[in-house]
Parts: C-alpha cells; sequence; structure tokens
C-alpha cells in the first residue's frame, strides 16, 4: 500500500485500522497533554486528535508515531526493515546482465529520477494566508510539555532552509520555543545542517516551516542523511511520488503543498535569545542556551488545519519509533561502508547517541575496534558514546543476550577501549560540553589469532534432539507458557525513591 499523501489520509487511515482516538473534551496544551500521552505511549496506546485544546482554534494531533504498527502504516510497509530493503536495492545496484535486469536497472533508476520534489501551483494551506502583524501563534494549540519549560514548544516541525554557498535545500526537525505571537527560538543544535546554513550566511537566511504533513514526509525531517542531500528527496523515495512544492507567499523558500500550516521568515546573525530549559528526549531538561530567534513573516494555513505535536521526555517516548525507523531505515548504507556489520541496535533507553549494539562477521583481530572507529566516524552515529561490539550470531535487539556476552566474553583490561570524541549537544555528562569520552567493548569471540587461549565451544543442543522434542512435546504432557521469560526477576514495587543530588 502506498504511504499516505498528506496529513488527512493518514489520519482516515489510522481511523481506519483502530489506531485512532478522537478526544473531544476539552483539554489543556499545557501539561495535561503530555500526561495523557505519556501515559498513552508507555502502554503502546493509539494517535490521538485532540478536538479541543484549551485555548487555541485548532485541533492537535499526537502520538501519531507511537508504534511500531503505525509506523509500518505510514511506510506502507510490513516490516521497517522492508524500508531499508527498498533503499539498498538501489545502493547495491549492479551493472545489469541480459535484458530483464537492464529493464529492473531502469526501473530502479526511475525511482531515484522521481524523487526530486516537484513545483506545483496551489496549495490548501494557502487558504489563510496571515502576514505582518496578523501573524498570529496563539491561534496553535502549541504545548507547554513540562513543568520546567518556560513556555511552549513547536515540537514537530519541519524546517527548510537553503545553503547560502550551494543552494542546496536541508530538512531538519528543531523545536522552536515560542517567544511571542510572532517569533520563536531556533534549536538547531552543534551538529545540525540548518545551523551549517546558518553560519554560512552573513545577513539573513530564510527559513520556512512546515507542520502537518503526510507521515514520510515529516519524518524525512528528522533523517541524519549528509548535508549535500535533499532530506525531501529522500521522503519523495520513500513515498514513490515526489513530495510538491509551492513558493513561500514572503520568502522564496519553497514549502511543502500538503502542510496544514506553514511559518515562513528569517533568522538573522547576532541575533539570539535564550533557549530552553526544555524537558528532552535525554531524560533530564537541556541548560537554557542561546539560539537564533525566528522571524515569522507569514503564517498560512489551511481553515480548519490540524496541529501536529509530540512529546519527548524519558524514553521511552513517542520519538523512539522515529528513531527505530531511522535504525532500520539506514542499515544497508551503513553496512555499504562498514560491510562487517551484520546487523545494529541503538536502544531507546540509551536516548540514540547513547548506546549503539553491533554484530558484526568477524575475520581479522583488531576488527571490533575498526567497526568502533568506524561508527565514531560515520555521520551523528559520530556522537555515540558507547559501541558494543558482538559476533554475528548473537541478536542485538535481545538485550539480555547481548548483556551476557558482554560480561561473559569481556576481559575489561584487554577488551576496553577508552577514547574521546564529538558528543551529543545534549548530552549533560561529560566535563565539557559536546566533547568527552568514549567507549567501545570488544564482546566478540577471540582465539589464538588474537594472542589469547583457545576459546571455549559454546552450548547447544543438536539439531536432531531438538527436532525429535519439538515432534513429541504433546506425548510428555507438560504444558509451558512460552511468554515466560525465568530468569529474569519481577522489578520490584517497593524501590526505593532517587535522592536528586
Ligand atoms: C521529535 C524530535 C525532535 C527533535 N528536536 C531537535 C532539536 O530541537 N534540535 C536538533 O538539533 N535536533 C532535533 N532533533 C534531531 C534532528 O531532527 C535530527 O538530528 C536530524 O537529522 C536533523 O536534520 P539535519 O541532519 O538535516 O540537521 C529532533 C528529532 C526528533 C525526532
Ligand atoms: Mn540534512
Amino acid at each position: 500500500m502506498a504511504p499516505p499523501a498528506d496529513l488527512r489520509e493518514w489520519i482516515a487511515l489510522l481511523e481506519r485500522e483502530g489506531e485512532l482516538v478522537r478526544v473531544s473534551t476539552e483539554v489543556d496544551p499545557y501539561l495535561e497533554v503530555t500526561e495523557i500521552v505519556d501515559r498513552t505511549v508507555r502502554s503502546g496506546g493509539p494517535a490521538l486528535l485532540f478536538e479541543s485544546p484549551k485555548g487555541a482554534s485548532h485541533p492537535l494531533l499526537i502520538n501519531q508515531f507511537g508504534t511500531e504498527r503505525r509506523m509500518c502504516l505510514a511506510f506502507g510497509v510490513e516490516r521497517l526493515d522492508d524500508v531499508g530493503a527498498r533503499l539498498s536495492s538501489v545502493l547495491e545496484m549492479q551493472p545489469p546482465e541480459g535484458l530483464v535486469d537492464k529493464v529492473r536497472g531502469l526501473k530502479k533508476l526511475k525511482s531515484i529520477a522521481d524523487s526530486r520534489p516537484k513545483t506545483v501551483r496551489s496549495a490548501a494551506h494557502h487558504d489563510v494566508v496571515l502576514t505582518g502583524d496578523d501573524v498570529d501563534l496563539d491561534l496553535l494549540p502549541i504545548q507547554h510539555c513540562w513543568p520546567g519549560d518556560p513556555a511552549p514548544f513547536i515540537t514537530l516541525p519541519a524546517v527548510i532552509t537553503h545553503d547560502p554557498k550551494t543552494g542546496t535545500r536541508n530538512v531538519g526537525m528543531y523545536r522552536l520555543q515560542k517567544l511571542d505571537s510572532r517569533s520563536t527560538a531556533m534549536h538547531w543544535q552543534l551538529h545540525k545542517d540548518g545551523r551549517m546554513d546558518y553560519l554560512a550566511t552573513d545577513g539573513r537566511l530564510e527559513v520556512a516551516v512546515a507542520l502537518g504533513l503526510d507521515p514520510v514526509t515529516a519524518y524525512s525531517a528528522s533523517a541524519p542523511l549528509p548535508k549535500h542531500i535533499d532530506e525531501f528527496m529522500l521522503a519523495g523515495f520513500l513515498k514513490g511520488e515526489p513530495v510538491e512544492l509551492v513558493p513561500g507567499k514572503t520568502i522564496g523558500t519553497e514549502v511543502p503543498a500538503n502542510a496544514e500550516i506553514v511559518l515562513e521568515g528569517y533568522v538573522e546573525q547576532g541575533d539570539l535569545t535564550l533557549e530552553g530549559p526544555f524537558g528532552d528526549h535525554t531524560g533530564y531538561y537541556s541548560a537554557a542556551e542561546p539560539f537564533p530567534v525566528f522571524h515569522v513573516t507569514a503564517m498560512t494555513m489551511r481553515s480548519d488545519a490540524i496541529y501536529p505535536s509530540i512529546v519527548v521526555g524519558k524514553p521511552p517516548a513517542e520519538d523512539a519509533w522515529l528513531g527505530k525507523a531511522t535504525e532500520r531505515i539506514f542499515l544497508p548504507a551503513i553496512r555499504m561502508s562498514v560491510p562487517e556489520i551484520v546487523d545494529y541496535d541503538l536502544p531507546v533507553a540509551g536516548a540514540f547517541h547513547n548506546c549503539v549494539i553491533v554484530s558484526i562477521r568477524k575475520s581479522f583481530p583488531g576488527q571490533p575496534q575498526k567497526v568502533m572507529h568506524a561508527i565514531w566516524g560515520l555521520g551523528l552515529l559520530s556522537l555515540t558514546k558507547s559501541v558494543v561490539v558482538v559476533d554475528e550470531h548473537v541478536d542485538v535487539h535481545d538485550y539480555e543476550e547481548v548483556f551476557f556476552r558482554v560480561t561473559a566474553n569481556v576481559d575489561p583490561k584487554r577488551d576496553v577501549l577508552l577514547t574521546e570524541g564529538p558528543l551529543d549537544h545534549l548530552d549533560h555528562a561529560p566535563t565539557r560540553q559536546f566533547y568527552g569520552g568514549k567507549i567501545g567493548i570488544d564482546a566478540t569471540h577471540k582465539g589464538p589469532e588474537e594472542g589469547t587461549r583457545e576459546w571455549p565451544p559454546e552450548i547447544d543442543m543438536t539439531p536432531e534432539i531438538r527436532e525429535r522434542v519439538t515432534q513429541r512435546w504433546a506425548e510428555y504432557g507438560i504444558s509451558l507458557d512460552p511468554a515466560a521469560r525465568n530468569g529474569q526477576m519481577r522489578q520490584s514495587s517497593a524501590t526505593p525513591p532517587l535522592v536528586r543530588r
């Protein structure tokens, strides 16, 4: 099934699939929505359309991405790996052999050519055009997410800029703290492409913010592509349809025609404000820091525009599945430069940049260390704080098993690599912001070729006996609960509270 063309189609699909609840009673975007969503996300609950957010004239959609099933519905796939597979079929193209192969190759090339965004003439969000003093962010149900936040934040935007030197478009998901009814802060962090565009201008940089897109285009704003690749190209490729763009009303920047709401405006060199603190996806409040002011010159929207939002906080939150989508979609691309990688996992509890578990096909000494360094040199993965390397047969998504390998196979003196490098903007642990320690743990099997003793064989039953027992199970008369995971302690309800320092 093709991914939804816009937010309306997406909402209709969610509703048909029993994945959306409309909340008609009045709910306050000040903290109340967060508490409702937090409970809903943690129990794998539905997307929520708050039809009467207090004090606003537009409904608020949230938790659209909050489960694996919804993420798959968004991309029109059975499994998120299927999205990665589509990408790898293009990345791994070989010179064709024979006619059938050539035709297949041409189809793939066409799918790339068709991913280029195309300009169209009209957009439903041009129904309402507010410019100058008429711009009014107060019309929107912008969420005040956490008690320690100083203001409401727009949390699910696609921020569009162009590189002043090359003209290349960038689309990033950077939160916007509301400053007043006509301006926000622009929270592009140190390592992000939008910020590079900003630093490359010596004056003003036009910025457009699109809100309420089809789910694949909205996702693409969060995708960590190399700077010279337009995220709308990725969206077009994944949708199988080009992203349609219309020119802005007050700026040259083009914006998706299917957006519910668009903010047009600019940021300027030297025009900074204190942004934050903000209850962030790290599970902590990120500290207030200077960020550019985004001046809104036009606000355009559908007359019945739906405002999209997301709450981040202590993991797991809704953004877990945006991150998992990236993990799955980018695996083939990562394998292109680090081919020994079999699979990897970024645990949600590791807030994505804190930990990567990677399995490799090992064929020479030092290869786990090579892979650690490769990860520390790869795009935004370079910000990873800890890398755990296991052998190819270990399931990286089974954290119990990974723990078993790390504790069983590691000589801490020999197998732990401590180094340093760039760290995530939001990481509060290092002594200095942006830079600090990194740990690599080699939990692979070692052997004489690596200068160690003979590695002992792993215990496993023979396939013949396994098969025999499976065949005969009914005869034994033993009934078991397949979901039980004995050996794992149940969480004690009497856990003492953490002492705050
Ligand atoms: C819900 C959500 C909110 C995010 N907020 C921010 C943010 O405020 N600032 C930021 O720099 N990155 C934020 N990110 C991460 C970026 O969107 C991501 O790193 C993306 O790759 C940035 O685009 P770029 O690579 O073109 O810079 C957020 C991601 C998600 C899923
Ligand atoms: Mn980018």
